[in-house]
Formats: C-alpha cells, structure tokens, sequence
C-alpha cells in the first residue's frame, strides 16, 4: 500500500473502501444498538478521507461504546474507564503525524472522565472525540448517567432522576472546543460527514452522536432521538460563538436536538504550541518527543 501525504499534511491518503477499514471481531452489541450506526458513520468517513490506517489511532475508554476500536482496523489502545483523553494526547503530543480517533460514552466521558474534557477543549488538542451518547450506562446494565433525563428510571435511580441533564454540546462550547458538532447515530449519513470534516479539521473536534441503547433505555429510543433531532438551518452561523449558544438553547427550550455544524474556529493547537516552545528552548526547529528524550539522557 503506497501512502501519499494526504494535503492536511496530518493524514496520509489511500484509496480504501469502508469494509477495509474494519476487523472481522464478533459483534458484541446488542441488536438495535445505535452503537452501530456511529461505527458505520466513522467506517465511511475513513473511507473518504483516504487515511491510511498505519497512521490511525483509536484510543477508548471503558464502556459498549469504547469496545467500537475492536471492529476498526488501526492502532488502537483501549485504556482505563474515562481515561482515553489524557492517553489520546500523549499519543498525538508524542506523534503528532498521525490522526487520533476518540470514541467512547457519556459515562465514560462525561462521569468519571469528567474532569479531562474541558482540558482536552481548552488545550485545542488536535483530534476527534466521538461520544456516543446514550444517556446510559449500557455495559454495567443501565445505570443513569451525567446526560440521563429525569423521566427515566434507572437501576440508581427508580424513581426517576433528582438532576439536571448534562448538555455536552454547551459544555464543549463553554469549554473552548474548536470544532463542535450533534447527528443522532441513526442519521450515518451526517453523522460520517461530521466525523469526516471533524478529523480534517485542525483541532480539538467533538461529536456527539445520540446513539439509542435499546436495552437498558426505555424512554430515549431511536425514534425518540430522530423525531427531536433538527437540523440547523441553513444560515446558522457555525463560526459565530454567541449564534452557537443561542441555536442551542433555543432548540433545548424548544425540547429539540440541534444538529449539524454548530461551530467551528481555528486556534493554535496543544503541539503547534509546543513546537514553538521546544523551538524557543531547545533550538529544534520540528516538534519531536524523541528528540527531546534524548536531549534529557545524561
Ligand atoms: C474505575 C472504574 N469504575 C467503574 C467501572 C464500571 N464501568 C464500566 S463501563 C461503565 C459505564 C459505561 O457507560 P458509558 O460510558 O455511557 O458507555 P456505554 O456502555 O453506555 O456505551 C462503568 C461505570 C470501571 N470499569 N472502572
């Protein structure tokens, strides 16, 4: 397989189709999963973008949804529960030729990996996280996650939910995301063309794709998600920070799912700043963590 150098610069091109891109791993989740169709979603858009696999990484959590590197042919590393973000940017830090594909759930990143998302925003690390927000915990059996609806009973919570919802699409926002993005899983159509413009894009890219668990999330099925789910209109100014926080809370007001585009920026990423920094330093013109090491041996 002969790779080019794919004009991002970042991404090497090949001509492959989406079944090239996938493992023959017996399938693990249940039938009716929106797992599914993210899986699909990023298939296709590996596919179109040409990249060549020994140049892609998929780094995963814990959860059904950070099991999708299983059926992915690429490097792959599925790391401790809501840790795929600190692994992710060591790994794109340390090389950062290669495309790094997150994927993983709304427990895994939104509960106990919380507290490294807005890092992941504000340090513009350049990557694509994909959520597959169920609203759920699907793997331990259905409890109630940080973007669980009061209205449903869970296993923690039989009575119905006392909080309020995370919304991961304001979060990311507030959090200084450059490249932010919604699709109900089901929709494979925009959800691969989000991932495809997210993994070009240069930068911190975050896609959430509301992905049905039909097992152990009764209220939030895919009809549910597809009938709330709404495109953005035309004119929706994706690089305008204030029209993206107002398209959100207008649509949340409404008791809709905005999706689309919501907005896209360009900002320095974390490894542009650090190869200026080990410029000023330490005289390298190009980033490389290799050289750096040997910099620090006695
Ligand atoms: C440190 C730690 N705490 C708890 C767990 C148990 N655990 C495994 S997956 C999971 C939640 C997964 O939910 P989510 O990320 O939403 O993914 P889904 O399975 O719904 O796709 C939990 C609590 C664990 N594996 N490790």
């Amino acid at each position: 397989m002969n790779a080019i150098l794919h004009p991002q610069m970042h991404l090497h091109k090949v001509e492959l189709k989406p079944k090239d891109y996938k493992t023959d791993a017996p399938s693990f989740w249940c039938a009716g999963c929106g797992h599914y169709g993210v899986l699909t979603g990023l298939l296709r858009a590996l596919a179109e973008i040409g990249i060549d696999q020994n140049y892609l990484v998929n780094v995963s959590g814990i959860g059904c949804s950070s099991r999708l590197p299983y059926f992915v042919n690429s490097y792959k590393m599925h790391t401790l529960h809501g840790r795929a973000g600190p692994v992710a940017t060591g790994v794109q830090l340390a090389r950062p030729d290669l495309s790094v594909v997150i994927t993983g759930g709304d427990g895994d990143g939104f509960s106990i990996g919380g507290g490294h998302m807005p890092h992941l925003a504000r340090k513009n690390v350049n990557m694509i996280y994909i959520l597959m927000d169920n609203h759920v915990y699907g793997l331990t059996k259905g409890q109630c996650s940080p973007t669980s609806r009061p209205e449903m009973q869970t296993t923690t919570t039989p009575y119905g939910g006392v909080e309020e919802p995370l919304d991961p699409i304001m979060y990311m926002l507030t959090y200084g995301a450059t490249y932010v993005a919604q699709a109900f899983a089901g929709n494979v159509k925009l959800a691969s063309q989000l991932i495809k413009d997210g993994m070009e894009h240069k930068g911190f890219a975050f896609v959430n794709l509301l992905s049905q668990c039909p097992s152990f999330n009764n209220i939030d099925t895919a009809q549910t998600f597809k009938d709330a789910c709404e495109q953005l209109p035309d004119d929706h100014d994706a690089s305008d920070l204030g029209a993206a926080m107002n398209a959100v809370r207008a649509a949340k007001q409404a008791c809709r799912i905005p999706t689309g585009l919501i907005y896209r920026t360009e900002r320095p990423t974390l490894d542009q700043r650090m190869a200026k920094l080990v410029e000023n330093v330490g005289g390298h013109k190009d980033y490389d963590l290799r050289k750096i090491i040997d910099l620090a041996r006695p």
